[in-house]
């Protein structure tokens, strides 16, 4: 009998603990939640390689269990959806919001509204025009032009300024900074390089199905490109086919040098194999920049206004197999 008593008293114990302890879970999540810090994320979509590295990052750097709640927006290349993401994360109160934006002007009214509700505003890759640069917060992304300038002196260099040189040029999404960055340097080189001639130029959209499309039309009109100036990996893949199916040949070995910008794990292998002659890097990894940045500002602190990634270029005739390894993207 005492036994009995003494194990219906255990049962009951343990019944009491187990209960308690489920309560004091479920209220632990609950205070979780309710300290969460939630950031609203507006990607531009997945058009490359070099995106999906970008999403991969946020996602990766946010994933973890220490408070935080990222809500990412795909707006497939559309400024109207990342419009709408912006105000549905206003109307949801988020704690931060952070933008990639498609192109560059257009985006002041949301950034005031944003700015109304007190909710801080981080930009991230390509840049905007705004009529007042305390509409947001802070900017993290790369200098373009320095991208742009390099791949430019690369040919200076590899070609020279006074032989005739017929180049292609297939563009980024136009309006985007990552397009104007990287085009600038190769339209004022046309100005002071008399020998030079761009002999065709249109926007691939940074995607592998556009990029081909238009190498095609450039291969019909012209039977000689000495180089083809291209401002992504993906764009630089579709021409790739383009060449190929035509049997034009390409690369180190073959008549149309190709230079390429992002320096993705599939653009560098391509240096590697010398299918694409100089690749200049655009580095994607903004996450763990963005998280600094947040915690900063949650201790009130003032993270600096704009800052660049740290990027380099890889020239075929001396990337190595290690270059490559030691890249997370
Ligand atoms: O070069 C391209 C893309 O904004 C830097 O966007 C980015 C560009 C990148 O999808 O591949």
């Amino acid at each position: 009998m005492i036994k009995k008593i003494f194990a219906v008293t255990i049962s009951i114990l343990a019944f009491t603990f187990v209960s308690y302890a489920i309560g004091a879970s479920k209220n632990d999540k609950q205070n979780d939640s309710d300290a969460l810090t939630i950031i609203g994320f507006s990607q531009i979509g997945a058009e490359s390689y070099w995106r999906l590295a970008h999403t991969q990052s946020m996602k990766k750097t946010f994933s973890g269990n220490d408070g935080y709640k990222l809500i990412i927006k795909d707006a497939q290349q559309r400024q109207s959806r990342q419009i709408a993401a912006i105000r549905d994360f206003i109307a949801k109160k988020v704690d931060f919001i952070v933008l990639a934006p498609v192109t560059e002007a257009g985006w002041d009214n949301v950034l005031k509204e944003a700015k109304n509700a007190g909710i801080p505003f981080i930009i991230v890759d390509q840049m905007i025009k705004t009529a007042s640069n305390e509409l947001f917060t802070c900017w993290v992304g790369s200098d373009f032009r320095k991208e742009g300038d390099l791949a430019v002196s690369w040919m200076e260099k590899t070609f020279g300024r006074d032989k005739e040189l017929i180049i292609a040029h297939l563009q980024g999404n136009l309006g985007s900074s990552a397009q104007i960055g990287r085009t600038e340097p190769l339209k004022a080189a046309e100005r002071r390089n008399h020998a030079w001639k761009v002999i065709a130029r249109e926007s691939g959209y940074f995607t592998t199905v556009k990029g081909k499309e238009a190498m095609e039309r450039f291969l019909k009109l012209h039977p000689r490109i000495d180089v083809l100036y291209c401002e992504n990996d993906n764009m630089a893949f579709g021409a790739i086919e383009a060449m190929e199916a035509l049997g034009r040949t390409y690369g180190v070995k073959g008549a149309t040098k190709i230079i390429s910008f992002d320096a993705t794990h599939a653009g560098l292998t391509a240096t590697l194999e010398g299918k694409i002659n100089y690749n200049v890097e655009c580095n994607p990894l903004h996450g763990p920049r963005v998280k600094e940045i947040v915690r900063q500002l949650k201790k009130g602190k003032h993270p600096e206004k704009f800052s660049h990634m740290e990027e380099a270029a890889f020239d075929a005739a001396t990337i190595t197999r290690a270059d490559i390894d030691k890249r997370e993207y």
